[in-house]
């Protein structure tokens, strides 16, 4: 039998020491589906109890060093003080998410509005949403639209294209030159015939006439089923343009449950692409979560997630480049797909955990945040947590 420290090589355990996983404000909120949401004891009061909650993941597992915001759920009269909580709770501010998609007059676009002045409005809550960026110093403002329609000839899908260019345009303008802009698609939801920006070739046309740093985001739960999510992956990667990942689970739609609880194997797939093309040690990928939980314990829920990411980022390093690569040249079919699934088939927890105790941290994340008192602590603190006020 292999002992566990045999597992992981000094080298991959120096790669993934380098690991950095984002979280989202918004799973430490109440969140659930069009049908009910379900109140959890304990669930943050505002912003700042968000990110008390997203520490104790960073605390115990040193995966998880910032935490994304949305605006309006995030706004607080004092980012400079939200910032400071962040810095002493050991985590910094990441990524600005804007929302055109809870507001009536977007009932028919933001950006791609036939209305000037709504575009005009939906634009101004991005440059509200740079001057947040500003006070917290983040680096990426990450644009999601619930634009397009639900009938065919209802909307014209070409001039709502070019406004949205245009749109994008004066957003872009408006960043740092240390700013960037990541603009995510998604295939259907909320509108169901046509989407604007449905898919990775129509979010990399629109940021490629915007300039270098604009790039798109890649959320895993966006996508038909049965796509070659990693085949997107390199693709992005190859043009110098994948800037973000929303990582998240999927069953049936945008379900967002926890990474790798569907399909282990297509997170190993992803992350092997990833590898592959230079990501994993790009500061340029973001590697956030984009999850609500529902029914499960909100932390234990982003603890889980940030260790499926820890675990499958390790097996895909252990795939052995050059033995694969020997199989691939000499077509040796069932050799490099070997090759590919020894490497999926290791279990590295054992090895994970041993080096997890080897840095001062807990070798079971889970059962230490469990045995911390923080969950009782909260629960008695808190009372009328808020809701997320979305359940994508
Ligand atoms: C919506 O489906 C997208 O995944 C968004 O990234 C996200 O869930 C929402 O904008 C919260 O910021
Ligand atoms: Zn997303
Ligand atoms: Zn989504």
């Amino acid at each position: 039998m292999t002992t566990p420290s045999s597992v992981l090589s000094d080298e991959i355990l120096g790669q993934l020491e380098k690991q950095a996983i984002e979280l989202p404000s918004w799973a430490f909120g109440n969140s659930g589906t069009r049908f009910k949401v379900f109140a959890t004891a304990g669930t943050p009061r505002d912003p700042f109890e968000k990110i008390s909650d997203a520490a104790q993941v960073n605390r115990l597992t040193a995966l998880a060093p910032s935490v994304a915001l949305h605006i309006p759920w995030d706004l607080v009269d004092s980012f400079d003080d939200l910032r400071k909580h962040a810095e002493d709770n050991g985590v910094a501010l990441g990524t600005i998410n804007s929302n055109t998609f809870q507001d009536d007059d977007y009932k028919f676009g933001a950006l791609t509005h036939e209305d000037a002045a709504i575009r005009q409005k939906a634009i101004d809550h991005h440059f509200a949403c740079i001057d947040v960026m500003n006070a917290t110093g983040s680096r990426d403002l990450k644009i999601w639209l619930a634009e397009g329609s639900n009938y065919p000839g209802q909307a014209d899908m070409r001039g709502r294209q070019d406004r949205l260019n245009d749109s994008l345009q004066k957003i872009y303008e408006r960043l740092s030159g240390e700013q960037r802009l990541v603009l995510e698609y998604k295939f259907f939801e909320p509108a169901f015939y046509h989407t604007d920006v449905p898919d990775w070739g129509t979010s990399y046309a629109q940021v490629a006439t915007l300039g270098e740093r604009a790039m798109v985001c890649l959320d895993t739960g966006h996508h038909a089923p049965g796509t070659n999510i990693e085949f997107i992956v390199m693709q992005l990667l190859r043009l110098g343009k994948l800037g973000s990942f929303d990582f998240n689970s999927r069953f049936y739609a945008d379900d967002d449950l926890i990474v790798g609880a569907a399909d282990p194997f297509q997170l190993f797939r992803i992350l092997f692409e990833v590898i592959r093309g230079g990501g994993y040690a790009n500061p340029d990928v973001a590697f956030m979560l984009d999850q609500c939980h529902n029914v499960e314990n909100k932390i234990l829920g982003q603890i889980r997630s940030v260790l499926n990411v820890q675990e499958m980022t390790a097996r895909a390093l252990l795939v052995d480049q050059d033995a694969l690569r020997a199989a691939q040249v000499s077509g040796d079919v069932l050799a490099a797909n070997a090759v590919f699934m020894d490497a999926f088939y290791t279990d590295v927890r054992p090895a994970l955990a041993q080096w997890r105790e080897s840095r001062g941290l807990p070798a079971d994340p889970m059962a230490a945040y469990l045995a911390s008192g923080y969950q009782e602590r909260i629960e008695a603190e808190r009372v009328g947590g808020v809701q997320a006020g979305w359940g994508a």
